[in-house]
């Protein structure tokens, strides 16, 4: 086990319902637009992956009697980076901390000179925005590598960002473990053959998870045990480098 590939939204932190959904709404009303996704419609909207992606499958499955802007595309592009400016400004106000056990493992790993990358759908600015505020200023420089957003054409998902991180770190699949919370993300790495585990959240509890080597609640941290829903957690109550060497010496 030579490297950790972490995603981020649902897994460093819980960033969905109450950071991305809030800044589209936020960006959606300073358009003028009557659209609000509530915490149900933005369950079913999750199964897209990439925000302006998610924007177009709403208008085209979900709001079919909107009157398309000759330019969609601009305007969609337009309103994700008014949605990209209000969600960094959440996480700079800290509204978005890191979800249990985080920061313990990441310490952990560092302490022993783990490599580490992250393979997200994200937009990159939303990353070293939670980077710098969730976490560290510096702690951009602890990821060998992050691999975000448009950076592959097909997001999750597709195992295309994860291949990516493979190819890049020059390390097989099975050297590595990949941490995820949803089924587009799960797919993605266990389709690269990474091994995973998942630390499900409220919007992805009863996702399928097929594949996985774990799948638990959250991290968890000493004195705050996981919950396992599926998978061999080695004896272990929280997530440690100890118990992923066990996960990667049988995946
Ligand atoms: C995350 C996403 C992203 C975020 C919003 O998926 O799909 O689109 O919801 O961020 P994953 P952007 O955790 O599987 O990577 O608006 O920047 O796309
Ligand atoms: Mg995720």
């Amino acid at each position: 086990m030579e490297v950790l590939i972490f995603d981020v939204d649902g897994t460093l932190a819980d960033t969905e319902r109450n950071g991305h959904r809030i800044a589209f709404n936020q960006a959606f009303k300073d358009a003028n637009l009557d659209w609000d996704w509530t915490p149900d419609l933005y369950g079913e909207l999750l199964k897209v992956t990439g925000g302006k992606e998610r924007i177009k499958h709403y208008v085209n499955e979900f709001n079919t009697t909107f009157e398309k802007p000759e330019k969609f595309n601009d305007f969609v592009v337009q309103l994700h980076a008014a949605k990209t400016e209000y969600f960094t400004t959440m996480l700079k106000e800290g509204k978005l901390p890191l979800r249990q056990g985080v920061q313990r493992l990441i310490n952990e790993a560092r302490a022993a000179d783990m490599r580490l990358a992250i393979a997200t759908t994200t937009t990159l600015a939303n990353i070293t925005a939670l980077l710098e505020h969730a976490f560290d200023e510096d702690a951009q420089s602890w990821f060998e590598l992050i691999a975000a957003g448009d950076i592959v054409s097909a997001k999750k998902p597709a195992s295309d960002i994860y291949d990516y991180v493979l190819e890049k770190m020059k390390v097989k699949a099975k050297q590595c473990i990949a941490f995820e919370d949803s089924y587009n993300g799960n797919q993605s790495s266990v389709g690269a053959g990474i091994p995973t585990v998942i630390t499900y959240n409220g919007y992805t509890h009863d996702d399928d998870f097929t594949g996985a080597a774990l799948v638990v609640d959250q991290l968890g941290d000493p004195g705050q045990p996981f919950t396992v829903r599926s998978g061999e957690s080695h004896g272990a109550s929280y997530v440690d480098l100890a118990m992923l060497k066990e996960i990667s010496a049988i995946a």
